[in-house]
C-alpha cells in the first residue's frame, strides 16, 4: 500500500490509498495535510482500518498543497566530491561534509513541483544541468519520519559553480523539482539503511548515463537532518526533504532537452521525467498563452 495525492472531481487534492493499480479514498483523512497533521501511529491505525470507495482522477506529486519540499545537500562523498571539481571556492563543500550543521535548503512549494510523468525543465542560460537522483522522506508536524518517496533535485550545475551564492537560482526554476510517484509509508518501506538509489538518462531509447549508490552511504542519519530542519521552525502541514544526492555525472556530460531520467529506489518505485529546455521568456510566453 501507498499513499497518493489524486485531483477528483471531489476533491482537488484528494488523499488515496493506492492498492494493486487502484486508489481508495481514506474517509477519516481527505487530504495529505490531515494526515501529516496526526502522529504516527494514529495514521497508521486509520489506514490500516480504512476502506473508503475507489476514486478516479489524474495523480499529483505525493505533497500537501500547503507543505514544501526542502533539500540537504553535499551528504555522499561523491557529492563533495562532484561540487569541489565544479566549483571556485571548493573549501565551502569540505567544510559542510565535515560539519555537524547539515546544508538544508528551500527547494519548492507544491505548486512548483511536478511529478511522475511530467516534464523536468533545464534553464536555457545554464550550459550544463544534472538531476540529482534522491531518496525523499516526509515528515509530519511532529518531526515523524512517516513515509518515503523519490525527488529529482535538478540542479544548474554550472550557474551554482559559478558562486556557491547562485545556490537558489540553480536550484528553484521552473520545472526543477519532481517528488514521486507516491509515498511508501514508513512501517513498509524497506529498512532505510538498506534502500538502492539506480539513475538514468535515455536518449533516443538509449542509454547515455547511468549510475546508483545506496543510502546507507549518506554522511548523516535521517534523525540528524530532520532535527536540524526543524530547529527554530515549524512545518504544521508537515515537509517533504530531500536527502541529497550520491550520484552526479562527470563534469563533461551535458543533459539534453528530450532526455528522459529515471530513477528507481528499490520498494518505494519508479519516477521519470523528460527534460524541457525552459526559455529566458517562458512568463511572457504564459502570460500570452493565456490571453489568447
Ligand atoms: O551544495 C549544493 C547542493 C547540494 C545538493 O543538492 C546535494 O548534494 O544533493
Ligand atoms: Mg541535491
Amino acid at each position: 500500500m501507498q499513499l497518493a495525492v489524486i485531483e477528483s472531481a471531489e476533491n482537488p487534492f484528494a488523499l488515496a490509498k493506492y492498492v494493486d493499480g487502484k486508489y481508495f479514498a481514506i474517509n477519516e483523512l481527505p487530504t495529505l495535510t490531515a494526515a501529516l497533521k496526526i502522529p504516527l501511529a494514529q495514521l497508521r491505525e486509520i489506514l490500516e482500518r480504512s476502506s473508503g470507495p475507489e476514486i478516479h482522477g489524474r495523480e499529483l506529486p505525493p505533497l500537501a498543497p500547503e507543505s514544501e519540499v526542502w533539500g540537504a545537500g553535499v551528504t555522499y562523498l561523491r557529492s563533495r566530491d562532484a561540487r569541489k571539481e565544479e566549483s571556485g571556492t571548493p573549501d565551502v563543500y569540505q567544510k559542510v561534509y565535515e560539519a555537524d550543521r547539515p546544508e538544508l535548503f528551500f527547494k519548492a512549494n507544491f505548486r512548483r513541483t511536478v511529478g511522475n510523468g511530467d516534464v523536468v525543465g533545464k534553464r536555457a542560460d545554464c550550459t550544463s544541468t544534472v538531476p540529482e537522483p534522491e531518496v525523499a522522506i516526509v515528515i509530519n508536524a511532529h518531526e515523524e519520519i512517516v513515509g518515503f518517496t523519490i525527488c529529482n533535485d535538478v540542479t544548474s550545475r554550472s550557474i551554482e559553480g559559478a558562486n556557491p551564492l547562485y545556490l537558489p537560482q540553480a536550484k528553484s526554476y521552473l520545472g526543477s523539482t519532481a517528488l514521486g510517484p507516491r509515498i511508501t509509508p514508513s512501517w513498509l518501506a524497506p529498512e532505510h539503511s538498506k534502500m538502492t538509489i539506480a539513475a538514468r538518462i535515455t536518449r533516443n531509447g538509449e542509454v547515455v548515463w547511468s549510475a546508483d549508490t545506496a543510502l546507507s552511504s549518506l554522511n548523516k542519519s535521517l534523525e540528524h537532518l530532520v532535527g536540524y530542519l526543524f530547529r527554530c521552525q515549524t512545518f504544521p502541514d508537515g515537509v517533504v526533504l530531500s536527502t541529497g544526492t550520491g550520484i552526479i555525472p562527470l563534469l563533461d556530460f551535458i543533459m539534453l532537452e528530450g532526455d528522459v531520467v529515471t530513477i528507481d529506489v528499490a520498494g518505494i518505485g519508479t519516477l521519470e521525467n523528460e527534460v524541457m529546455e525552459i526559455p529566458l521568456d517562458i512568463n511572457k510566453k504564459f502570460q500570452n498563452a493565456l490571453k489568447s
